[in-house]
């Protein structure tokens, strides 16, 4: 709409999301298009809570978890570039309150849940009524991962083929896996690893394993859209941590290298496997950051646990 009539506030929460097949390496750098489509599936109520007002004082301000953040500060600086989209020349200063209640021993992102969260706020605040496919399409503007934070439970990011990235969204499988489990294992984090955005950029510039990707990405979603039918725990596990390995190769194939690891990770991975040949179901995978997130059925929580045993553990299915 060329005026937005605002509301005096407004809410939203959006959840966190793992990959199974991820997301990585843009086709347009802009508009955040990928160039291969992810499944994903999302944390239930672990999440993103943001408050969006009209700001008193004239001035923008954000607060994340309570604190107020400078706004040349990167969070701030992202999250009001994100409400100019909407905005442009008017003059609405906003208040952006965002809190998390993703555990911080978790070590997960927030990049995702939080630009899902804000764009369902800026729906609602300034009565645009989009539809939901649409919201996807604008939060993954606001960062990749963040299009299949509007939908519970597996979704698919469709990569699309328009130049505007209208058709590049997320789209909510219709299944249910109540028994599904996602386990959260921190690592100790030295410093600061590289983000995925310049992580990606560098994989896809530099290594030539990368021309391998697409087509293992397309191969992995038809095998999970399998195994989530089947609810067949050792098809998804298998094709999601071969998927993680296989984007984790053609990062450590990058130059300079792109190695997330820690020597902690890979000591858990280790774990996982001895696990698995005990007998126990059980799967990792991994992002751009050296904590690992398992995926198992319930009935195998009691094992885990007695080797993960600070492990967080979200029922993604729970009402
Ligand atoms: C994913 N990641 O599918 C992959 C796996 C990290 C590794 O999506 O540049 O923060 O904002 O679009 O969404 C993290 O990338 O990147 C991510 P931008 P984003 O979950």
């Amino acid at each position: 709409p060329e005026t937005l009539q605002v509301k005096p506030s407004a809410e939203a929460f959006a959840p966190s999301n793992i990959a199974l097949c991820k997301y990585w390496g843009k086709r347009d750098n802009a508009l955040n298009l990928p160039v291969n489509s992810s499944l994903s599936i999302s944390l239930g109520h672990l999440g993103t809570h943001t408050r969006l007002a009209l700001s008193d004082s004239g001035e923008d301000k954000v607060l994340l978890n309570g604190k107020e953040q400078a706004l040349d500060s990167p969070f701030a600086a992202k999250a009001i570039a994100f409400w100019d989209l909407f905005r442009r020349d008017q003059i609405l200063p906003i208040e952006i309150n965002t809190t998390n209640n993703i555990p911080t021993a978790a070590g997960l992102a927030s990049s995702a849940s939080g630009f899902a969260a804000l764009t369902k706020a800026i729906n609602e605040f300034a009565n645009l009524n989009l539809p939901i496919d649409v919201l996807s399409a604008f939060a993954r503007m606001g960062s990749g991962s963040a299009c299949r934070s509007l939908f519970d439970g597996f979704v698919e990011w469709e990569m699309g083929q328009l130049e505007d990235g209208m058709d590049s969204h997320g789209i909510a499988l219709e299944a249910s896996w109540p028994d599904l489990r996602v386990g959260l294992v921190k690592v100790e984090t030295g410093e600061k690893a590289v983000d995925s955005r310049s992580g990606m950029k560098r994989t896809v510039e530099t290594a030539h394993l990368y021309q391998s990707w697409p087509m293992q990405a397309a191969m992995d979603i038809q095998k999970l859209r399998q195994a989530i039918a089947d609810k067949d725990i050792d098809a998804l596990g298998m094709t999601a941590e071969h998927n993680a390995m296989s984007m984790h190769a053609t990062m450590i194939a990058s130059w300079p290298p792109l190695l997330y690891w820690q020597p902690a990770s890979v000591a858990v991975m280790q774990n996982v496997w001895g696990l698995r040949e005990q007998g126990v179901s059980v799967y990792l995978t991994m992002d751009a950051g050296p904590n690992i997130k398992l995926l198992f059925e319930a009935d195998q929580e009691a094992a885990i646990k007695a080797v993960f045993n600070d492990m967080e553990v979200v029922a993604p299915f729970a009402s």
